[in-house]
């Protein structure tokens, strides 16, 4: 057969453009070693799993089966499944982490190991990107997949890589965030923050306040959608990200940026709506503005405190992660910071761990009150807290991806964000545990706008989140990410042709 093809001069494209060519893997694993061949993989091989990584299994299955292949999965150790292996190692924790795995794809198999599925996981993302970009769709059954040999070890630099998405000013729905959790695990992202309030809408379901479901969630920004969760798809959105290893973070943005609930009950307000200076907007109307920072509970009154505990009440028994966000951004008030002290205790007494945007650090916060960073505030009142990096400068990505794009924000750099200036950012504090990229959606409408944003961007983000800085270099980084336009659209995603990249 080999003869056959040689002296016909019938060339595979399919392998022989592989053989040419090294995977483009992101982010960058922290150790490869690739080795000189190609591995080609049998169409009906065996590939055997152990008791522990019977999930795990079934992703790199289904991975398999979408390159056309037709994998038989055994679990055990038998004689024949020397050539594929995927297994749990729990001695590997030790040394990779939670996240962390090795990917050997030798010369007659391939073998995934990590001492937890979520590496696992981790081990077939990876894999993934050694197979072509047609597996994003479904390749055709008798294609032939050959893999560079490759000896990989990884683990992350941090364990918060993540998205926010503002589904408040416009709605986005379970349809377009399951998907976009789909995008994220694809390049090891593990943190979904929901933006699920402020003074254009509120978002999700609570059943002891059903007027912000009747009355709050039918507004939005001008010319956006509205809507909302209900608890059964949040569930179905926390399950679905879970198993991908993305734990969603809720956020109900107080004791600023919260008319609509303001319209839903508006008690909650000072008498005579007092508070509201400039009279932006006064119950029974909308706002569908974009001004921030005039709205507010009145924070004297035990109704807001009632409101406040019913509210992070049910978000606590509906919520599977371990954060509660509770916003506290771009407000002021004399007493802010004893709001701020009472959420961040409501929020402990139930268990969850507190997230705020930094200027909650104004306040004396609980020690596991993690400060979200959109300008880098250093004078917070407690020291040594926990911080995530979303400064805007490099993370704000309603900002353009380049200067001039309509509709995006440009408060925070006039010129847009370009995919070099969200890639060159570096961590500076030793208290970080990650970065995470918001879209804000005063001008972000429709899907294609929200993806438009996102990527290619968002992958810069998740190399970040997980190649060490030393190992990381722009040149590099756009040379892969060229490979991945025909992964990025096989996906569906209609991302920006950052000018930055030559994409292939
Ligand atoms: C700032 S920074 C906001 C949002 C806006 C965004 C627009 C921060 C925590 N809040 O309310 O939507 O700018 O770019």
């Amino acid at each position: 057969f080999l003869l056959c093809v040689s002296c016909t001069g019938i060339k595979d494209t399919a392998v022989e453009s592989q053989v040419s060519s090294t995977p483009e893997i992101i982010p960058l694993p922290v150790n490869v070693s690739w080795k000189t061949g190609f591995y080609s993989v049998p169409a009906n091989n065996i590939i055997c799993y152990d008791d522990k990584s019977k999930e795990s299994a079934a992703w790199l299955e289904r991975l398999l089966v979408s390159a056309g292949l037709k994998p038989t999965m055994v679990q055990g150790s038998q004689q024949n499944c020397g050539n594929w292996q995927i297994e749990i190692d729990e001695n590997l924790t030790g040394k990779l982490g939670e996240e962390g795995y090795v990917l050997d794809i030798r010369d007659n198999g391939v073998n995934l190991k990590a001492g937890t599925n979520v590496g696992l996981f981790y081990a077939i993302q990876t894999l993934r990107q050694f197979f072509p970009a047609e597996v994003e769709k479904t390749i055709s059954s008798n294609s032939k997949i050959n893999l560079k040999q490759a000896y990989i070890e990884d683990s992350p630099e941090f364990s918060w890589r993540g998205t926010m998405v503002d589904v408040s000013r416009s709605f986005f729905g379970l349809e377009y965030l399951k998907a976009h959790v789909d995008r994220m695990a694809l390049y090891k992202m593990n943190r979904l923050h929901l933006h699920l309030t402020d003074d254009q809408g509120w978002r999700i379901e609570i059943k002891s306040k059903p007027r912000l479901t009747e009355v709050a969630s039918k507004s939005s920004v001008k010319g956006g959608r509205s809507g909302f969760l209900t608890q059964e798809e949040y569930k179905e959105l926390q399950d679905y990200a879970a198993k991908r290893n993305i734990i969603i973070i809720p956020e109900i943005d107080m004791p600023g940026h919260i008319y609509s609930a303001l319209l839903a009950y508006p008690e909650l307000n000072c008498p005579e709506f007092s508070n509201i200076e400039p009279k932006k907007a006064l119950p029974p109307n909308i706002y569908d503005g974009y001004d921030v920072g005039w709205s507010r509970f009145c924070l004297d009154k035990p109704e807001t405190y009632e409101f406040v505990s019913a509210v992070i009440s049910e978000l606590a028994e509906i919520t599977q992660g371990p954060y509660i966000h509770m916003g506290g951004d771009e407000i002021e008030d004399p007493l802010y910071e004893e709001f701020v002290v009472k959420a961040d205790s409501i929020i402990n007494s139930y268990n969850k761990i507190p997230i705020g945007w930094e200027e909650v650090t104004k306040a004396e916060v609980s020690e596991n009150m993690i400060s979200q960073q959109w300008t880098g505030r250093t004078d917070s009142v407690v020291e040594g807290l926990k911080v995530i990096e979303s400064i805007c400068s490099h993370f704000y990505l309603d900002h353009g991806n380049t200067s001039k794009q309509p509709n995006t924000a440009t408060w925070c750099k006039e010129d847009g964000i370009n995919l070099q200036e969200v890639y060159d950012f570096s961590a500076s504090n030793p208290n970080v545990i990650g970065v995470e990229a918001p879209v804000w959606t005063e001008y972000v409408l429709d899907d294609a706008s929200m993806d438009n944003r996102f990527w290619p961007r968002a992958v810069a983000v998740a190399e970040i989140g997980w190649t060490p800085q030393g190992k990381r270099n722009f040149r590099s980084f756009t040379d892969r990410l060229a490979g991945h336009g025909a992964r990025l659209s096989n996906m569906g995603i209609y991302f920006f042709q950052s000018p930055e990249v030559k994409w292939k």
